[in-house]
């Protein structure tokens, strides 16, 4: 007679090794499979007689279950065994996936130009002023006239403008019969914002502006100024003095050298010119400054008594400065940038050297 016994313990031994699905089901099949050692058993039960069958014939069958069990909470171990093992290897490292985004996703950043114009803007409005806007296809009224600069005057040379028609073609006029061009600087703000305002009253307005210009490391044809404005009663030009050095001082978080001399724009009389010591080479001579040392940053003055009369403001009771910020020189001078054709350039290994998002 088979000893049951001796097969059990020889089963036990077997599977107790195995950590494979595959080898623990080869294993059950090796047993109770069609040919396996005890389904061969459990096929000779019907060559035995009732007595031996009686005996045998439970005990075979309980092996048969007991051998279907064991083989099914072994393949359960072995499949939780398995379940945490994948769970220790694919572990989400939290550390490890912040560093691959950071790598991979680009974050957009702001221009410099739009931090400086923020902080300015900020500034401004702090002190009670306005912040305006203006079209940028202007007519000849707001760039030139309105100014004080009438038709054939000199003055209209200073900036070179881009016109829509030939300036010097009586006929070149648009339906409305005026002449269009793209605004040479923010000036063009000065009498849209006296209009319809009561002294006293302040604003500012930056914007981009154009010019048929060659570039050079501190020009571009198409860059930013801020205009102010300030009108009140006895204004006078120590307070425009102390105003543009307060901005500046403001902005910079910091003294920086200044100079003032007379400037010439036939909207302000006196005019002046401001100068910032160059922060690229600290004033001992670079392309950005043209070897001078110095950069024309501010123009400023007080407002001529015809562009207050243009501006619908008594001139004989009111009074006040007007200035125009080269805003992207400004940028240049915080951030020392020394060409200022990068703030155009679209590169983005410039522009996300600033702050991000
Ligand atoms: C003007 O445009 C006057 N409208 C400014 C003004 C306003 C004077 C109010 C008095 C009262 P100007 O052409 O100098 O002035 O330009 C003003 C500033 O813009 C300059 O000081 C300079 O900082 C900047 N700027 C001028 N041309 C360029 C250019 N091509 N590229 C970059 N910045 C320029």
């Amino acid at each position: 007679m088979v000893d049951l016994e001796k097969i059990k313990e020889k089963f036990l031994a077997s599977l107790s090794v195995l950590t494979k699905e595959a080898e623990v089901l080869n294993l059950k099949s090796e047993y109770v499979g069609k040919n396996g050692a005890v389904s061969e058993i459990l096929k000779s039960l019907k060559d035995m007689n009732a007595d031996e069958r009686k005996a045998f014939g439970p005990k075979a069958n309980e092996l048969k279950d007991f051998i279907q069990d064991q083989s099914t909470i072994h393949l359960s171990k072995i499949e939780v065994l398995e379940i945490n093992k994948k769970l220790a290897e694919d572990r989400i490292d939290i550390s490890l996936t912040d560093q691959v985004l950071v790598k991979t996703i680009k974050h957009g950043g702001f221009h410099p130009r739009t931090l400086v114009q923020q902080e300015i803007e900020d500034i401004f409005l702090s002190m009670g002023f306005d912040v305006l806007d203006g079209p940028h296809i202007e007519d000849e009224f707001h760039n030139f006239e309105a100014l004080n600069i009438p038709a054939d005057h000199p003055a209209r040379d200073m900036q070179d403008t881009f016109w829509f028609h030939d300036p010097h073609d009586e006929e070149a006029k648009d339906k409305t019969g005026k002449k269009r061009l793209l605004r040479s600087h923010t000036s063009t703000i000065q009498v849209r914002g006296m209009l319809g305002r009561k002294p006293p009253f302040r604003f500012i307005a930056p914007g981009i502006v154009f010019r048929s210009e060659r570039t050079d490391a501190s020009h571009e044809m198409v860059f930013t100024q801020l205009e102010g404005m300030m009108i009140g009663k006895d204004i006078s030009v120590a307070n425009l003095i102390y105003f543009m050095k307060t901005i500046l001082a403001e902005i910079f978080k910091k003294d920086v050298e200044v100079r003032l001399r007379p400037g010439y724009f036939p909207f302000v009389e006196p005019g002046f010119e401001l100068d910032i010591r160059c922060l690229i080479c600290s004033g001992t001579g670079c392309s950005v400054c043209k070897q001078i040392g110095w950069v024309e940053l501010l123009p400023c003055g007080m407002v001529h008594p015809n562009v207050l009369k243009a501006g619908g403001i008594d001139s004989d009771v009111y009074n006040g400065f007007a200035f125009g910020l080269g805003l992207d020189r400004l940028v240049m001078m915080k951030y020392g940038i020394d060409d200022i054709r990068h703030l155009q350039s679209g590169d983005l290994r410039f522009n996300s050297q600033f702050k991000l998002f």
